[in-house]
């Protein structure tokens, strides 16, 4: 049995405050596809690619019912990790496209479940067994809005201008997605092209999402990606996507996993200027809730993370030398 506080429900309502209708269910423990081999050449050609069944509906549910409570509650906004990505993010305006960065600092249950432990085995199929969980997030679509998610490559949000790190996003709808609620669409083969000059969106730099424009590659190429609640579509780092409006009468709710491979020097220096172009609202509300004991909160963070990997890494360890003794008999 995984040890999953979704399996142990008490001690995550009480934590995370969920109210009564929320219901946690514990499910079989669907295991892990494995990619055959035509499945890795096609992301390798494609730059993306779609995994059925990945999860199923009792988590799914559960995934679900967690982020539509942190979206409610604003978790995360004050720190600014929960923001509005397409709007100006002020208290003034009503959000466009809420998303929330790491929701997993606020429900860590999130990573305790058979859909991540599945995720994080295929991303070391693609990537290689060193592979490391780098970050989740959330995009909630509201119903019957207009806002589409602009073209762009996710390494354009990456900031390192000398190192790059191959990187794989796992994205799976929390209800079933078509071209009418905000389905990923994709440039076939954009990933074995360079990374591409990007802008804030509709050139406004309090805007947090960047865009691709569309100069720079044939939108009449994209690939529309609608599919069921619980599977997923995986893309890489410099896969140009997008994601259609949601015109339907539901929200649209998606999460996203995100895995890198090993850091790799770049051939020469990436700058990123429409990084530093940039200054969204929740970038300020980071600084202040770092200046005002939120950097108490990241070192917490950093001890509980360092002391976790030592602890896993001396558990290899012994199992290494329990191994080595056993078989010296
Ligand atoms: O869900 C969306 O609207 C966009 C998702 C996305 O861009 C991503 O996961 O990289």
């Amino acid at each position: 049995m995984i040890p999953s506080p979704l399996n142990a429900p008490v001690a995550a309502r009480r934590r995370l405050q969920l109210p009564p209708e929320i219901i946690f269910t514990t499910w079989p423990l669907l295991p892990a596809p494995d990619l055959s081999e035509a499945d890795s050449a096609a992301f390798d050609a494609q730059g993306f690619l779609v995994l059925p069944y990945l999860c199923n509906a009792a988590e799914v549910q559960a995934i679900r019912a967690i982020l539509i409570h942190l979206f409610e509650q604003k978790v995360g906004r004050a720190e600014g990790n929960q923001f509005d990505m397409l709007g100006l993010d002020d208290e003034a305006s009503s959000s466009i496209q809420p998303q929330i960065i790491k929701p997993s600092l606020y429900a860590p249950e999130l990573l305790h479940t058979p859909h991540f432990l599945r995720a994080q085995a295929i991303a070391r199929q693609l990537l290689g067994p060193d592979a490391e969980f780098c970050f989740d997030h959330s995009i909630l679509k509201h119903a019957g809005g207009n806002a589409v998610t602009p073209w762009h490559q996710d390494e354009a949000y990456g900031h390192d201008p000398y190192y790059r790190a191959e990187q794989i996003s796992i994205w799976m709808p929390l209800q079933d997605v078509s071209e009418d609620n905000g389905c990923l669409r994709y440039i076939p083969g954009s990933h074995r092209g360079p990374l591409l000059p990007h802008h804030s969106f509709e050139d406004e730099p309090r805007v947090q999402a960047i865009e691709c424009p569309a100069k720079y590659f044939e939108e009449l190429a994209a690939v529309s990606t609608p599919m069921p609640a619980g599977w997923c579509v995986l893309h890489g780092g410099r896969t140009l996507h997008s994601a259609l409006a949601n015109s339907s009468a539901s929200d649209r709710l998606a999460y996203v996993l995100v895995f890198r491979g090993a850091a790799i020097p770049r051939s020469e220096a990436q700058p990123f200027p429409w990084l530093t172009e940039r200054h969204p609202a929740g970038i300020d509300r980071h600084r202040h809730w770092y200046w005002h004991g939120g950097y108490r909160i990241l070192l917490l963070r950093w001890l509980n993370r360092t002391l976790h990997a030592d602890v896993q890494a001396l558990r290899s360890r012994l199992r290494r030398l329990a191994r080595r003794y056993r078989g010296s008999w």
